[in-house]
């Protein structure tokens, strides 16, 4: 039997970056929910009869949704649901089976490197046909239905077994609980060396990996463990938990600090790396040595030709426009198309549909190619674990090879989360208002050669995202960017993104913050960020 029920349409701000966003007690509102999804099904046409993927990083709430989830699919429609086993899909697990089993599209519950728990993080984001997450133009039309949205509906019938693998019926629709692993690993064994990767590892090269408790456990344990002889005990925090533990699954230099103190420690393995809380991020550290994800992407790229997956060359790179520009030093060198895209997935699919890339990266630890339609975090270790078994050096090497060759990009990002939105809105209202006439003008000791705010023209479908960010360019090739966050659930989070390229190896060995120093104290003089968010210092520094 099918329900019709009443709800009452959003009073929120836009979703973000990667789909709605919210705290745990906001989605258990009733209605809120199922408000949301029946709008994401009110936007889309012609999926009657079709194949949905459903699943999630198994934070606190995944599987009360998902239920819902399922028989709200039974209720609009769908012929067919793929949901992992446990409620567990990571996301590039997840776009994967889209793209495998020719889905019309999934959900994929996540607050990625958000905390979970009772009162913490939940999310949910629509993916299309081609595995990637839904463009604007379909993200505008489930805002624009949330505005107005007055019902739902839902199929009635008990809770499927999510822990048992299996084909059910529900509400007249098949649901398939599959193994959320096996297709993702079959994946990854045609694209890169696991021979190479086994006697690498036999031969005592030390891998470390922290799942951060969160979604990549299982994928970790399977692929690294079974599959390529890594040492259990070198997998850490391999059990996923509703609530990461109480900490916040996100790899970088804060919440992973253990796994870098590892690293730069004297007992440290040669390769470690970390996962975030659906497994699209990765960090990557070698022994003495932490790789910034945007030097990651540009030697996964210049690299990647030694993996099997790549073997015949890259058609593009792509980044982020926050990432650095050591990524575009190498797309030049290889004589390939190198494309400057918006912050957010989303923007790499149609390049990649497209054939004009074949890896894409951001600055916020995401890296990936056009396996699949995400950022892959194990898909990102492997290809190191690749490039490491191929040229018998340590990472310290390879990183130190890349400066000598192209230059070190010193990089940095400072976070200033949970201010008040109206002054982090003030703050970029301000630099906006003299984009035009700050050209020619010092900031701190560095001189300014051109400000803009960055607009994106898609080159393959023409579509025009304005307002991604704002650039300020410095005479000598230093650079800052400013923008807000859009995936926080507390006020704003205002990120300013610094690099600065330096060609002389003489001055590689310089400590990350103290090289960019001008270009912080630039920050400050251009943006009055002590004023605007009360804040003497970042809260993250990456
Ligand atoms: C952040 C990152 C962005 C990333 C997004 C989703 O967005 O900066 O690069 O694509 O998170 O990542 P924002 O708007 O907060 O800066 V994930 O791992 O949360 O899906
Ligand atoms: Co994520």
């Amino acid at each position: 039997m099918t329900r019709t029920v009443s709800v009452t349409p959003f009073k929120d701000q836009k979703p973000g970056t990667s789909g709605l966003r919210k705290k745990v007690p906001v989605f258990q509102t009733p209605g809120y929910t199922e408000a949301f999804i029946q709008s994401v099904f009110d936007s889309l046409e012609h999926y009657q009869g079709k194949t949905l993927v459903i699943g999630g990083d198994g934070r606190f709430y995944n599987r009360e949704v998902i239920q819902t989830a399922l028989r709200m699919a039974a209720a609009n429609g769908f012929g067919r649901v793929l949901v992992g086993q446990g409620g567990i899909l990571s996301t590039p697990a997840a776009s994967h089976l889209i793209r495998k089993y020719e889905a019309f599209g999934g959900l994929i519950l996540s607050a990625s490197h958000n905390p979970g728990g009772p009162t913490e993080d939940f999310g949910i984001k629509y993916n299309i046909s081609n595995g990637g997450p839904a463009p604007e133009k379909i993200t505008d039309a489930i805002y624009a239905r949330t505005q107005v949205i007055d019902r739902y509906s839902i199929a009635d019938f008990a809770d499927v077994d999510l822990d048992a693998l299996g084909t059910f019926e529900g509400g007249g629709m098949t649901i398939e609980v599959v193994d959320p692993v096996a297709d993702y690993a079959a994946l990854m064994e045609t694209l890169f060396d696991f021979d190479a990767i086994r006697t690498l590892v036999a031969g005592g090269f030390r891998v470390a990996f922290d799942a951060m408790h969160a979604v990549t456990g299982p994928y970790a344990r399977e692929i690294l463990v079974r599959r390529l002889g890594v040492d259990p005990a070198w997998v850490l925090n391999a059990t996923p938990l509703e609530d990461f533990g109480g900490h916040h699954p996100d790899p970088n230099l804060v919440h992973a600090k253990e796994l870098h103190d590892l690293m730069m420690g004297p007992d440290a393995p040669d390769f470690g790396a970390a996962s975030d809380g659906d497994g699209d991020r990765n960090l990557i550290i070698g022994r003495g040595v932490f790789v910034t994800p945007s030097d990651s992407l540009a030697m996964l790229a210049a690299n990647a030709h030694l993996a099997p997956g790549y073997r015949n060359g890259l058609k593009g790179i792509a980044r982020s426009m926050p990432t650095s520009g050591a990524a575009d030093r190498v797309a030049a060198k290889l004589g390939v198309e190198m494309h400057e895209t918006p912050t957010g997935w989303k923007f790499f699919g149609n390049l990649l549909d497209a054939g004009r890339c074949t890896i894409c990266g951001e600055e916020s630890a995401g890296t990936g190619s056009d396996h699949v339609r995400e950022k892959d975090g194990l898909w990102a270790v492997l290809l190191w674990l690749n490039i490491l078994a191929v040229r018998k050096q340590s990472v310290m090497e390879i990183v130190e090879d890349h400066w000598a060759e192209y230059g070190r990009t010193y990089y940095s990002r400072h976070d200033y989360e949970a201010i008040d939105t109206g002054q982090a809105n003030a703050l970029i209202g301000a630099l906006e208002g003299r984009l035009d006439s700050l050209a020619g003008h010092r900031a701190g000791s560095l001189k300014i050669a051109k400000a803009d705010s960055f607009t994106y023209h898609d080159p393959v479908d023409g579509s025009v995202s304005r307002n991604q960010g704002i650039r300020i360019f410095f005479e000598g090739g230093s650079r800052l960017v400013f923008r807000l966050s859009g995936t926080g659930t507390s006020g704003a989070t205002l990120r300013i993104y610094m690099e600065r390229h330096e060609p002389d190896p003489a001055r590689h060995g310089q400590e990350t913050q103290a090289a960019l120093s001008p270009v912080v104290e630039a920050a400050e003089a251009l943006a009055d960020i002590r004023k605007w968010t009360g804040r003497t210092a970042p809260t993250v520094i990456t």
